[in-house]
């Protein structure tokens, strides 16, 4: 059985086995949950990132895909990196949102993770509704089989903490 847990706070500040980075294609930082990730964990993550644009990924990451590195001096053993869908930008959105969920969670048993902390991916700048994001995040994880034995949502402010603590509730 999966624990699923909320905590409202920094994705960085977290311990867990691996933190799920709201990244985008390019694999190379951002803002938001990427940025902070990238300015807190220090330079290993990028360089790990560029090696993965040089070898597997030349055209970058897929949407809806996932792929791990590791968590430089965050306090975590991996970051895995996935890429959430802009809202909107097509008709299977939701299809790929739940995809970072379950890909997240298969590279998550690949490395043999037990913890994993995700945040709300493509809530922020990829602009996707709260509660459509909160019900499509804990349904995919809800319904995915993983060894993962806790998956904590780690939700920015009490918005989104509300709306994944009405979803885990309903
Ligand atoms: N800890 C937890 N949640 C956070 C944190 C944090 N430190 N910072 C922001 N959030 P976003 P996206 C929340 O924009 O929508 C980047 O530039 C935020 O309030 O980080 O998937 C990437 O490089 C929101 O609810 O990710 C991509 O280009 C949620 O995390 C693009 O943004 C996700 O917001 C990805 O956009």
């Amino acid at each position: 059985m999966t624990r699923l847990t909320l905590v409202r706070g920094d994705l960085t500040r977290q311990r867990a086995d691996a933190l799920v980075n709201a990244a985008n294609s390019s694999l190379l930082g951002g803002g938001g949950v990427d940025g902070a990730v990238h300015r807190r964990g220090g330079p290993a993550i990028l360089a790990e990132c560029r090696a993965l644009r040089a070898s597997r990924y030349g055209r970058g990451l897929p949407t809806g895909r996932a792929v791990a590195t590791t968590a430089g001096e965050l306090d975590a053993r991996w970051v895995i990196h996935t890429v959430g869908p802009v809202y909107g930008a097509s008709d299977d959105g939701p299809a790929l949102l739940a995809s970072c969920y379950r890909e997240s969670l298969r590279v998550a048993d690949e490395l043999g993770a037990r913890t994993v902390a995700f945040p709300a991916i493509s809530t922020g700048v990829y602009g996707w509704p709260m509660d459509d994001a909160a019900r499509i995040a804990t349904e995919t994880v809800r319904n995915t089989p993983t060894g993962v034995e806790e998956v904590r949502f780690v939700l920015f402010d009490e918005r989104a903490y509300e709306a994944f603590a009405r979803q885990l509730a309903g």
